[in-house]
């Protein structure tokens, strides 16, 4: 899964092209380099992040998915929380809700059981404003996990197959880097509940904490925690850089198939 953010500096440089015609290319660029899936978003979801109007979201991502689904079938995954976002999304061409909210805003499950896409569960302790002042648990692997049993239970309640759920323990929301560290040596206890796990590694604080990087120079060790969550049972791994995950990837199932 590559991600495309578009936010309003995201592609803007002043240039002759056109700030959708570059999130196009960028997204075509990473289809080329062996994303299937592109995941698209135009709400930061960064610690300290402001909220976006519905008006602001919408007309940020709803022409970006409009112009790649002209252009390409690969599957278009919409990072949103917002049910009117997930509808018009997924009328332009989306395949997959991404909501880092796990249905729990007021109508969003209703609305992703309607939509009848598969969705992706992401943990989170508190909220992006406020989740990286004092994450706590005792537990925090038994905690991800009873979250995605609650929310199992909430999609079957709301008519959500559990074929149609992939689970995410949220790498940097509401973690510390000890609590980020247990998450990933422990990913294969995600794997339980019978759905695909995703990972969200890339570039995020954990890698910059470890390497004592900044995030431009993180590829290397996102990649080398990319590998570790698939190792360790992830079924999607969300990336920036998509070219040089690929190529790790392409050893690892080298390796996996031989005999
Ligand atoms: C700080 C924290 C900076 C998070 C940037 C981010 C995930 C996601 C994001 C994830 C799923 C980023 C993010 N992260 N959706 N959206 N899983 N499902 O790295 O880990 O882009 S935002």
């Amino acid at each position: 899964m590559g991600v495309l953010n578009v936010t309003p500096d995201s592609f803007s440089d002043g240039g002759q092209f056109s700030d959708l015609d570059k999130a196009v290319q960028h997204a075509l660029a990473m289809i080329r380099q062996g994303a299937s899936i592109i995941d698209i978003g135009g709400e930061s979801t960064r610690p300290n992040a402001k909220e976006v109007s519905l008006d602001d979201e919408l007309s940020r991502v709803i022409p970006v998915i409009k112009a790649l689904r002209r252009q390409s079938d690969v599957t278009i995954s919409i990072d949103t929380s917002k049910p009117d976002v997930m509808k018009a999304a997924v009328e332009a061409g989306a395949n997959l809700i991404n909501d880092v909210y796990a249905l729990q805003k007021p109508g969003a499950i209703e609305m992703a059981a309607s939509l009848g896409v598969p969705v992706c569960l992401m943990h989170m302790q508190a909220n992006p404003e406020t989740m990286q002042e004092n994450p706590s648990y005792v537990d925090v692997v038994d905690e991800v996990n009873t979250f995605f049993v609650q929310r199992l239970l909430a999609c079957e309640e709301a008519g959500i197959k559990k074929q149609n759920v992939i689970l995410d323990p949220g790498f940097g929301f509401g973690k510390t880097l000890q609590h980020n560290l247990s998450l990933l040596a422990k990913f294969s206890d995600f794997t339980i509940h019978g759905c695909p796990v995703l990972a969200g590694l890339s570039r995020k604080s954990m890698i910059g904490q470890l390497l004592d990087k900044e995030v431009e120079q993180r590829a290397v060790g996102s990649v080398a925690a990319a590998l570790l969550a698939v190792v360790n049972g992830a079924s999607i791994i969300r990336v920036h850089d998509v070219a040089d995950t690929s190529d790790a990837l392409k050893i690892f199932n080298a390796v996996q198939t031989i005999n």
